[in-house]
């Protein structure tokens, strides 16, 4: 089956840019991971990818943070964004690039969809009086507002919504309802996963209002253009500025470069809160704009916290850093893509990472490399047999280790992490089965030639789980790739299957990939000497 982007073979994927008024999370973590491991798996897969995460920088919330804190604006957008660069590097994402939205490429590209919009008719400037809440930076409708325990007026997110009224820019959203339907009948995969679709389709469906696009009552933002430069009174609605960041790393307004090259082969992945700005919003400011909307956006659902929402008032707020400093990187990220199915909400429970960690990287995965190599090592002075003839069990495994990344592709396409994994898993699995049933220690006095084949097709199956691993555990999956003498230049998906095998011959001394994780107080506990009392 030829996923989405298969035609084009460019692939361009975005995290959403995060707000500078906080620190990053694990949620955050999380969108970047899964956008890594979809970057990293199509460059394997032979795509030409470009990989774009940044910070949103502008808007009420960030100006309130910094006045909270005494300092401007700017100041903390350069010290909190910061924070989440550093982050990509903890995270061992592999993006090309990185926007904030106070930079200038990024106000010229705002600026010309502006005035793209203007020219088309498409903005109108109107008396508003409406609800708004900061923490969402999202106007909301009468009929979206209730009250909560305490008696406060909140949107639909529970956040409190105050009432102002300005004269305001307006998108004519509301022109866009049948464009917007039609394209969703004619894109069934533009959103994932389908319950998301379903939400939109039916949001649109109710009926569109004009959006509101520019705030006169504070001066945090890009300035609306005028006809004689900047427009003294308006500033952009931070949701136009920030979507547009996903033009303005292709160049836009400049048309040829990455912009012709990128645009439309894009991916958005967001979390579900932000579903409504990227799968209404955005795809129809971009048709008002004569420019074509984006492929694809997949909403992921969001962790708690061992059962409970995280939230700053219960101090319960997963710090990345942490996380990986207690399990490793390769762990985190492992977790973060096993424990739920893309799409669904899931709990961060550090005992369920232990359990992942100590069940499927260290005793299935690892102990299998560990197995092969160790014996090698140890009883062939660390070369790497030749093969005899193969046996149908041989080729059974060899044919299932190769034919892997068809369903692998075919989840990948619909952002099935969890389901790769399990397909990826199923050849684990059966490796380890057919090395207890071929028990290659037992063949070093009968049969050593057998031994030997047992030990090549082992090998083989490792080296395809290696090259197939690397975009979930980049320097596990590589450290894997090394110790079997694998060339950097071979690595790829295209190596995948029988041609490419391993050269006998040999091979670095192995060192286990995955250890266990051993909680610290029970670090390297001695054992009693034999016979103690
Ligand atoms: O919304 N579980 O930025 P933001 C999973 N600036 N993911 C979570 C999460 C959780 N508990 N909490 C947050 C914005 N996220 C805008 C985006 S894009 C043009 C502008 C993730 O800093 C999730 O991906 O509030 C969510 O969409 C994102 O963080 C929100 O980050």
């Amino acid at each position: 089956m030829l996923g989405p982007f298969a035609v084009s073979k460019t692939f361009y994927i975005t995290t959403p840019i995060y707000y500078v008024n906080d620190k990053p999370h694990i949620g955050h973590a999380y969108t970047t991971i899964a956008c890594d491991v979809m970057a990293r798996f199509k460059r394997l897969d032979g795509f030409d990818v470009k990989f774009l995460s940044g910070t949103d920088e502008h808007g009420q919330k960030v100006a309130k943070a910094a006045k909270d804190q005494g300092i401007s604006p700017q100041e903390l957008c350069d010290r909190n964004s910061k924070n989440f660069r550093d982050l990509l590097g903890v995270i061992g994402a592999s993006n090309d690039d990185f926007i904030r939205t106070t930079e200038e490429r990024h106000k010229v590209a705002c600026q010309a969809l502006w005035k793209q919009l203007e020219a088309n008719g498409f903005i109108e400037l109107k008396k508003y009086a409406g609800w708004y809440a900061v923490r969402d930076e999202a106007f909301y409708d009468e009929g979206e507002l209730t009250k909560n325990a305490d008696g406060v007026l909140v949107g639909p997110t529970g956040a409190p919504v105050e009432r102002v009224e300005e004269e305001n820019y307006f998108f004519k959203l509301s022109a866009f309802q049948d464009r917007l339907l039609k394209f969703y009948d004619t894109n069934p995969d533009f959103i994932g996963p389908k319950s998301r679709f379903n939400e939109v389709y039916s949001f649109v469906k109710g009926g569109l209002n004009d959006l509101s696009i520019s705030r006169t009552t504070f001066s945090w933002g890009v300035p609306v253009p005028g006809p004689k430069g900047d427009d003294p009174k308006h500033i952009m609605y931070v949701w136009i500025d920030a979507l547009t960041n996903y033009m303005s790393a292709l160049g836009y307004p400049n048309t040829s470069g990455d912009y012709a090259k990128y645009w439309p082969n894009v991916m958005h992945m967001v979390g579900k809160d932000i579903i409504r700005f990227h799968c209404v919003y955005w795809p129809a400011f971009l048709m008002a704009a004569n420019l074509a909307p984006p492929q694809r956006v997949f909403a992921h659902g969001w962790w708690t916290v061992e059962g409970q929402k995280m939230s700053k008032s219960l101090g319960n707020v997963v710090d990345p850093n942490d996380m990986v400093a207690k399990y490793g990187l390769d762990q985190i990220r492992y977790f973060l893509m096993r424990e739920i199915p893309f799409g669904n909400d899931g709990d961060f429970a550090e005992a369920a990472i232990a359990g992942r960690i100590n069940g499927e990287l260290a005793n299935e995965l690892g102990n299998l490399a560990q197995r092969g190599l160790g014996f090698i090592a140890k009883n062939l002075g660390g070369e790497l047999p030749s093969p005899g003839a193969f046996t149908a069990e041989d080729t059974e495994l060899l044919k299932a280790a190769a034919d892997i990344i068809g369903p692998v592709r075919e989840a990948m396409d619909k952002q099935g992490f969890d389901k790769a994994l399990d397909a990826i898993w199923s050849v684990v699995r059966a490796a380890n089965v057919y090395v207890d049933r071929q028990a290659p220690w037992a063949l070093k006095k009968t049969d050593p030639a057998r031994m030997n084949t047992v030990l090549y097709v082992m090998a083989e199956t490792v080296r395809h789980l290696g090259i197939l691993m690397q975009p979930f555990v980049p320097t596990s999956a590589n450290k894997m790739l090394d110790q079997l003498g694998v060339p950097a230049g071979e690595r790829t998906f295209a190596h995948l299957g029988y041609a490419h095998a391993l050269k006998p011959g040999p091979l670095p001394a192995p060192t286990p990939v995955f250890p266990r994780y051993v909680p610290a107080g029970e670090a390297q506990a001695p054992k009693p000497p034999k016979g103690a009392k």
